[in-house]
């Protein structure tokens, strides 16, 4: 028995390691396979995949090809992240095993390895490049303003309240057609159509605000003086009344500086924006069209401002009283 094995020929058991190796091979392949195939099916239901993870945290429901882009672009970097962690994790737990203890010597304390020291530098540089791409691809068409935009609105914003007007063209010079200014006992609502681009002018009469939709995932700091921000959406895409807000804190009642976005169809805004050229008040020129007069995703605040103690000392300031 002893005697056969040792007279086993070198090219046989050459033979049989080629055959494990083989094998081996084999199974690597088959596990790369199927790798691919999980990560390209993972890919493939992208919007699903965001769904059923609730967005990793990133608001849903967008309603502009903006938003929509933003929010791919976060499931993508997060499911990147992902699969590099996963690697990272499977290197962990293969060293853990492959290279543990096994007897009494201490091993080698210094060794280096030219391409494992390359990989790692060259791999991150990859990633952040990779980030940095989309990034800068989806951040110039979230910013990207258009020559002759179908709607131009002006975002006045001043404590606590906003204005908003509707102008009939592009910049400070453009005249406004018409103007819905929020009070303590009405909130705003800002009446915008689909299928429409959009250019939001902002412009601070006091400190800064920030202008937020949150269904544009987007907000933009609304700055005083000579500083007007302007961003544009391509399109709104669905109709509804949708909540907005002042996103930077500026003042005692900063929590309550609420407005509403009335998303409405083409023709419907086209009615509006005529009735409210007419002179009638947005109330009633939001019934005109058969909308609800009121905000429906916000109420007024109590100001308990009254008479009596809004301003109690009428002297101006440094009157030397
Ligand atoms: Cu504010």
């Amino acid at each position: 028995m002893v005697a056969r094995s040792s007279e086993v020929r070198p090219s046989a058991v050459r033979h049989n390691a080629g055959a494990g190796g083989r094998r081996r091979r084999g199974a690597g392949r088959l596990a790369g396979l199927g790798l691919g195939g999980a990560a390209l099916l993972f890919l493939l239901t992208g919007c699903d995949v965001g769904k059923t993870f609730h967005g990793f945290g990133w608001p849903q429901g967008g309603i502009t090809p903006q938003s929509h882009r933003m929010y791919d672009l976060w499931i993508a970097s997060c499911i990147a992240a992902l699969a590099v962690g996963v690697f990272v994790w499977f290197l962990i737990f293969w060293c853990v095993i492959r290279y543990r203890k096994r007897g009494n010597d201490l091993p080698v304390q210094t060794r280096y390895n030219m391409p494992m020291e390359f990989l790692y530098t060259i791999a991150p540089i990859l990633v952040v490049s990779v980030l940095f791409y989309y990034t800068a691809i989806v951040q110039t068409d979230v910013n990207k303003l258009s020559k002759n935009p179908d709607v131009t609105v002006e975002v006045v914003a001043f404590k606590w309240n906003w204005q908003f007007n509707y102008r009939d063209g592009q910049g400070v010079d453009a005249n406004t057609v018409a103007s819905t200014l929020g009070t303590s006992e009405v909130i705003p609502i800002l009446v915008l159509p689909t299928g429409r681009s959009i250019r939001f002018e902002e412009t601070s009469r006091d400190v800064i605000h920030s202008f937020w939709v949150p269904e544009l995932l987007f907000k933009r700091d609304v700055m005083p003086g000579k500083i007007r921000n302007v961003f544009e959406v391509s399109s709104l895409d669905s109709e509804g009344a949708y909540v907005g807000r002042c996103a930077e804190l500026c003042g005692t009642y900063h929590a309550f500086m609420n407005f509403e976005l009335r998303v409405v169809s083409p023709e419907e805004y086209d009615q509006f924006l005529a009735a409210k050229r007419d002179g009638k008040t947005t109330q009633e020129a939001l019934t005109a069209i058969g909308e609800d007069p009121y905000a429906q995703t916000t109420a007024p605040f109590e100001t308990r401002r009254t008479e009596h103690n809004f301003n109690p000392d009428p002297a101006p300031a440094g009157a030397g009283r």
